[in-house]
């Protein structure tokens, strides 16, 4: 792997330089793609910031986050593309035939990272893409303005769950102290990057509560939602995202479930854990994922899915 020197270095190089992250962006990729885009700007380099997918509606009150262009890459003849927060090229398949020849820029955290850039800077120790972000703007020599504080505090934050996960390090809170020092006042964004839900997600989480039900010892708690629950809610599956742990935080539980039942005859299953190793119990099941977030697909009726991941999890406890 490259030191931050030497990417600093090709970053001060003339040409126009592509910025872009991955798929379905989060705030790690966003803030990451804002913080590093707009301190370039200023210091007055030749910036396209690009992301294949939307920006996510909760992170557009970030200063430039409308600068950053969407769905169709602009054409340019790029001297460099800065990939931010992204394991593998197939998190930016919507654009690596146009970018695989140029001179590329891997920045990421993922312990996974497969290397695939020219240039390759990968801390798997950082709690965030937004951290690397942080010390290549200090080698730079660029100033924290900000608006790019914001945008780091964001990717920070979002990718440590609110400084609640175990990547969050000491070293993450001094970060975070010093974009605090530049002007980030963290009421400002939390309620719009952490508290705020649609309509739609509330709705859906109404339903799904109502059906809450628990195994006997009371250790697994589960939620069904079929599709007339979503029609009834206006939701789509975006909405759905986090629902599964309030059945996962109910006190006693060990495991919580979602089952949603879908039009074409499967039910998408949502595990999420405490301790136990739901990913292999997911992988048995022909899915796949984490060890305490996992997810899979059942050919089955709602009733028939519950009892296969009800016996996956007795099997996985005997085992
Ligand atoms: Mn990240």
């Amino acid at each position: 792997v490259n030191s931050l020197r030497e990417i600093s270095a090709e970053l001060r190089k003339s040409g126009p330089t592509l910025l872009t992250t991955h798929i379905m962006p989060d705030g790690d990729s966003i803030g990451s793609l804002l913080g590093l885009g707009l301190s370039l700007r200023a210091a007055g380099c030749d910036v396209t910031m690009f992301s294949a997918d939307d920006v996510p509606a909760r992170y557009t009150f970030l200063e430039g986050s409308r600068q950053i262009k969407t769905q169709a890459l602009p054409a340019a003849a790029y001297s460099r593309v800065v990939v931010l927060d992204c394991s593998d090229h197939l998190r930016i398949r919507p654009i690596w035939d146009k970018v695989k020849d140029k001179y590329i820029i891997n920045i990421d955290h993922h312990p996974t990272n497969d290397l695939f850039g020219t240039m390759n800077y990968v801390d798997s120790a950082a709690g965030a893409t937004g951290e690397i972000v942080y010390f290549l703007l200090q080698e730079m020599g660029l100033n924290l303005t900000p608006d790019v504080a914001a945008a780091l505090y964001v990717a920070i934050a979002t990718d440590t769950g609110s400084f609640k996960f175990e990547n969050t390090t000491p070293r993450t809170h001094r970060i975070s102290a010093a974009l605090l020092e530049a002007g980030v006042k963290p009421q400002d964004i939390s309620p719009q990057v952490f508290d705020l839900r649609s309509r739609e997600a509330i709705f859906i989480l109404r339903a799904a509560l109502a059906s809450l039900e628990f195994s006997q010892d009371g250790k697994v708690a589960w939620m069904v939602l079929n599709e007339e629950d979503m029609q009834e809610s206006g939701a789509k599956d975006e909405h759905l995202e986090g629902a599964v742990n309030f059945a996962k935080n109910i006190e006693g539980v060990e495991v919580g479930l979602l089952f949603r039942a879908k039009d074409d005859g499967t039910v998408k299953v949502g595990l999420r854990s405490h301790n136990m190793d739901v990913g292999s119990v997911a992988q048995s099941l022909g899915g796949g994922g984490h060890a305490r977030a996992a997810g899979c697909s059942l050919e089955a009726g709602t009733q028939e899915a519950i009892n296969m991941v009800m016996n996956a999890l007795k099997a996985q406890i005997k085992g």
